[in-house]
């Protein structure tokens, strides 16, 4: 059954259209200083439909100003943690309780549908908080023996790493906001969120419950801009202690630059073209539908999405046709008909990056075993929709191969009884490293692809869809530094005191 009551959607448009989303900076809504608003489109039309305060550097500096009075006075980061978890707890709770407003606004903003709108955002938030939530009173340090000769009580203490600056992408507005200002409250830090221009509105209704669920000033600030103008003066300001950033691996680039000044801590959760290998030995009845949901979902715009297939070549045809048939039954249109199983697009930017793909990888001699190019949508003819491809003759150096597509479009190779070191060669033959999915019914197999694979993620026979809070997020070579997620995920917002003292 459908979670999401759509019955508030009328209001909601109507509330969308009536008023600009506002900044949110030091407990209070706030339009940005310039009066500035940008125009928000709806992927499904392609029409205007919203409008966001338009942030620029004097909006961050006192979002940043925000942010540093709150760390600095301790409101934050000395409030007994056990609080501290609390109210993250209630911000989880009073995330679900606006669940349909949540769900319906990021499937305007984003396209996704409605259904990936409630579980992928709403529950994953609220998830992503508890389980962060649960570390505020476990963060602790190691004590040592040292080595000098004498007696002494020698141990570490983690300390917040101070206030943080958050980059957020457009596939994921709402989670990727909550998870990354999760883990940086549970260390004890404050953040300054900046989403993505393609997709601020869901950022508004976080600002509003984080003022309900009881958080000290300051505590969170969202400032929406672009990123070349509110983007940037984050990066570059000097109260700012660290830059958790999720995008592309262009961007993350210009992000480490900008970062030398005051030598900010950096982690970048970047892009990836992950290869998914299905020996003939696979379930394919497991393999196929995994293989499929694993590019097509959310239309592929998707940093672990499964872009290159590697296939053996006894089951070749078998899983083109399996996967084929996928794409076939999954109706692409507007996330809100409760039909849809794919939906837009995020922008006409990425809509012609995507069948720019499409094109030259034809054009360099690949061929289109289904979908290749435009989806036509009934009703919606503005909309930015792409048919779930399937390209073959696909080789390396091809730019389809080798770039991020971010979208629908699955690259195949096959391979034979090859051994697993050429396999994993070929796998590993990309600037990225981030995700990889492995199917065979020989774990022992399975288990070995897994060492040789260089990425920081790797499944055999199947993901549990979507990222796990308690599982580590990250990127080998040029798919990031540092992970998200887990243990490991909340350390990166802390520093480590090596504190020494001399007994007698
Ligand atoms: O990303 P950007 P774009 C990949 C994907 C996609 C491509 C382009 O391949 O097709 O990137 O998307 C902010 N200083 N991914 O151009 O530029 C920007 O405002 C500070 C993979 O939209 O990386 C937005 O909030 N910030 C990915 C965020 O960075 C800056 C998710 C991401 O935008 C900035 C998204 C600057 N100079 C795209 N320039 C993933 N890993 O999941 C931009 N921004």
């Amino acid at each position: 059954p459908m979670p999401v009551d759509t019955s508030i959607l009328p209001d909601l448009k109507q509330d969308l259209a009536a008023r600009p989303r506002e900044l949110f900076i030091g407990g209070k809504f706030t339009a940005a200083k310039s009066g500035e608003t940008f125009e928000v489109v709806d992927p499904a039309t392609g029409k205007v439909f919203a409008h966001a305060a338009s942030g620029g550097a004097e909006d961050i500096d006192l979002a940043v100003q925000a942010a540093r009075k709150c760390f600095d006075s301790g409101a934050w980061p000395a409030m007994p943690p056990a609080q501290r978890a609390r109210i993250m707890m209630k911000l989880a709770e009073l995330i679900e309780a606006n669940g349909s407003r949540i769900a319906l606004t990021e499937t305007l903003d984003n396209g996704m549908p409605l259904m990936m709108g409630y579980f992928g955002a709403v529950m994953a938030a609220s998830e992503a908080l508890r389980y962060n939530a649960g570390w505020a009173t476990k963060i602790n340090g190691e004590t040592f023996t040292p080595s000098h000769p004498g007696e002494f009580h020698a141990f570490t203490q983690r300390e917040p790493v101070g206030v943080v600056g958050g980059i957020v992408p457009w596939n994921f507005p709402f989670v990727m906001s909550v998870a990354k200002m999760a883990q940086a409250l549970a260390a004890g830090c404050t953040i300054v969120l900046k989403p993505a221009e393609q997709t601020p509105l869901s950022a508004a209704i976080l600002g509003e419950l984080v003022a309900e669920a009881g958080f000290p000033d300051g505590a969170v600030n969202i400032v929406t801009g672009f990123g070349k103008t509110a983007g940037a003066a984050l990066v570059e300001h000097p109260l700012v202690d660290k830059i958790s950033f999720t995008g592309s691996t262009d961007t993350g680039k210009q992000i480490v630059k900008a970062c030398t000044g005051n030598l900010k801590r950096v982690t970048l959760e970047l892009g990836g073209k992950s290869p998914v290998i299905i020996f003939d030995d696979a379930d394919l009845s497991k393999a196929i539908p995994s293989a499929a949901m694993g590019i097509f979902g959310n239309a592929g715009q998707v940093c672990a999405a499964g872009s290159r297939l590697f296939v053996h070549e006894k089951v070749r045809d078998q899983v083109l046709e399996g996967v084929t048939a996928m794409a076939k039954s999954l109706k692409v249109g507007s996330g809100l008909d409760p039909e849809t199983r794919m939906g837009p697009l995020v922008s006409d930017t990425q809509f012609a990056r995507v069948t720019g793909y499409i094109e030259s990888a034809l054009s360099e001699g690949a061929k289109v075993y289904t979908g290749g190019g435009k989806a036509d949508v009934e009703g919606a003819e503005g909309g930015y929709f792409v048919q779930p491809t399937v390209l073959t003759d696909t080789v390396a150096g091809m730019k389809a191969v080798e770039e991020e597509i971010f979208g629908p479009v699955l690259a195949t190779m096959t391979f034979g009884d090859d051994d697993l070191e050429t396999i994993a060669a070929a796998a590993n033959n990309t600037q990225y490293g981030l995700n990889a999915s492995v199917f065979t019914q020989d774990i022992t197999r399975g288990l070995k692809m897994a060492r040789r694979i260089k990425s920081g993620m790797v499944n055999i026979n199947g993901a549990g869809g979507g990222p796990d809070p308690a599982m580590p997020l990250g990127g080998f070579k040029q798919s990031g530094w540092g992970r998200e997620n887990g243990r490991a995920g909340v350390e990166a917002f802390t520093e480590i005191k090596s504190v020494t003292v001399k007994l007698g």
